[in-house]
């Protein structure tokens, strides 16, 4: 007798994926003349990285593309999304694509498709062409223009075998991170030049998804995002405006302008920051994407507290009990479904997936190599149970993308930390699946629990 294996919670058409991300997995910095990234300059500044680390050789995954298929193939999860190095393909971030660079992301998405799983590139995660930073970097309008031209060409050469794209992967840590705390490449630090930096990401977007709908792409694209709403701790009406005070700069900041073409005024005023607009840029950025991916790991609490000149928004973190991953962030499963609700609840609607949600643990291996990641598989599973519960309040999630394949580069912690549904070993590039890959396997086969 035949027995059923699908969840009754999704419909059989909702997409199970793991996300990754070039700089983090790829390694082969040189190879088929890719050109420089402002994560390889990064990462060589003294004191950026853990213990100097970088991605120069990461999971090895530029050469080993095929082993990473046959896993994700065992893992039976029906989409990939990765990300595209844009110096292999503009190693100068403009001009004539790089054919190699071009043709071992044709080879991943062909490969991919052959073994039924769908690829779900990403154009921009975090890796600028550091000649492009060079002429001023995402505070300038040229990269914009030039994330464009990028885009339009990868759609050009790769869109017979991509239908589905992303444009940029969390806008707000290329913007905030990246040019005001200086936790992340470039490394700069001037809040007014974040906010110059998250007008022209969101300019590139826009113009990107003008270029893929005009030269007639018929698969899907969309935008990703790591929206915060953080909770209030009480339900006193200063702690409750105060929490939605502090989710506009990863909320409102993003998508008022895509769907409302306007930029949250108060959040903007409080600051004195004047966005670099010229006339079209906000009809550019509002065309409606295809869908929007919601990056998600942690909520925090906060109250309401004076303002600062730091922090004008008058909030202030508060002390929570939840269980902490690796990371130090907090474990919280409502979290997920509070900010789905959020969003859906806040503008237009639209298809949302999660596309990334995961947990550090330590990941200490038995005696005999066994990783039994129990708190990585509790975590995944309590966060799959808040996504069947936004289905079942009927908000349009269509699909659910674990953070990560395999253990990687992971930024400023260098490789300390470890996301992975595998474990890899740094030393021989060799794989290793931990307990958490066969309950995703599991998951992605229509057992859910
Ligand atoms: O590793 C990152 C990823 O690159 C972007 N989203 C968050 C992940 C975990 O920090």
């Amino acid at each position: 007798m035949h027995r059923s294996s699908s969840d009754p919670r999704f419909s059989p058409d909702f997409i199970w994926g793991v996300s990754t991300a070039s700089y983090q997995i790829e390694g082969s910095p040189e190879a088929g003349g890719r050109g420089k990234s402002i994560w390889d300059t990064f990462c060589a500044i003294p004191g950026t990285v853990l213990d100097g680390q970088s991605g120069d050789i990461a999971c090895d995954s530029y050469r080993r593309w095929k082993d990473d298929i046959a896993l994700l193939r065992e893992l039976g999860v029906k989409a990939y999304r990765f990300s595209m190095a844009w110096p292999r393909i503009q190693p100068e971030g403009s001009g004539a694509p790089n054919r190699a660079g071009l043709d071992y992301y044709r080879r991943l998405a062909n490969g991919l498709r052959d073994e039924g799983i769908e690829p779900w590139a990403t154009l921009y995660h975090w890796d600028l062409p550091q000649a492009l930073e060079d002429r001023g970097g995402w505070p300038v309008r040229d990269t914009a223009l030039r994330f464009a031209d990028y885009a339009g060409l990868c759609f050009r050469e790769l869109g017979d075998s991509v239908a589905n794209w992303v444009t940029l992967n969390e806008p707000w840590c290329s913007a905030f991170l990246g040019y005001g705390s200086g936790e992340h490449a470039p490394g700069r630090t001037d809040r007014a030049e974040s906010y110059a930096a998250a007008h022209h990401l969101l300019l590139g977007h826009g113009l990107a998804l003008g270029a893929y709908r005009d030269g007639g792409g018929e698969g899907r694209i969309g935008l990703v995002l790591n929206p915060a709403l953080p909770r209030a701790a009480s339900t006193r009406p200063e702690d409750e405006s105060a929490a939605l005070r502090a989710s506009v700069e990863r909320t409102g900041l993003w998508l008022d302008p895509i769907y409302r073409g306007t930029y949250p005024v108060g959040h903007l005023h409080a600051r004195d920051i004047v966005m670099p607009i010229v006339p079209g840029d906000m009809e550019t950025i509002s065309a409606p994407p295809d869908f929007i991916g919601v990056n998600y790991y942690n909520e925090d609490a906060v109250q309401s507290a004076a303002p600062t000149s730091e922090n004008p928004d008058g909030f202030a973190q508060v002390a929570t009990w939840q269980d902490k991953t690796a990371m130090g962030w907090d474990v919280e499963p409502e979290g997920l479904l509070r900010i789905l609700s959020f969003i859906a609840g806040n503008w237009p609607e639209t298809d949302l997936y999660i596309t990334e949600n995961g947990a550090a643990y330590e990941d200490v291996p038995d005696q005999d190599g066994r990783i039994r990641d129990s708190g990585r598989i509790a975590y995944l599973r309590d966060h799959i149970a808040a996504a069947a519960r936004a289905v079942i309040a009927g908000i349009p999630l269509r699909g659910y993308f674990a953070w990560t394949l395999m253990d990687n580069f992971e930024w400023s912690h260098g490789y300390s930390k470890r996301f992975g549904l595998v474990a890899v070993d740094r030393k021989t590039g060799e794989r290793r699946r931990k307990d958490s890959f066969h309950y995703y396997r599991d998951v992605a086969a229509g057992y859910g629990r």
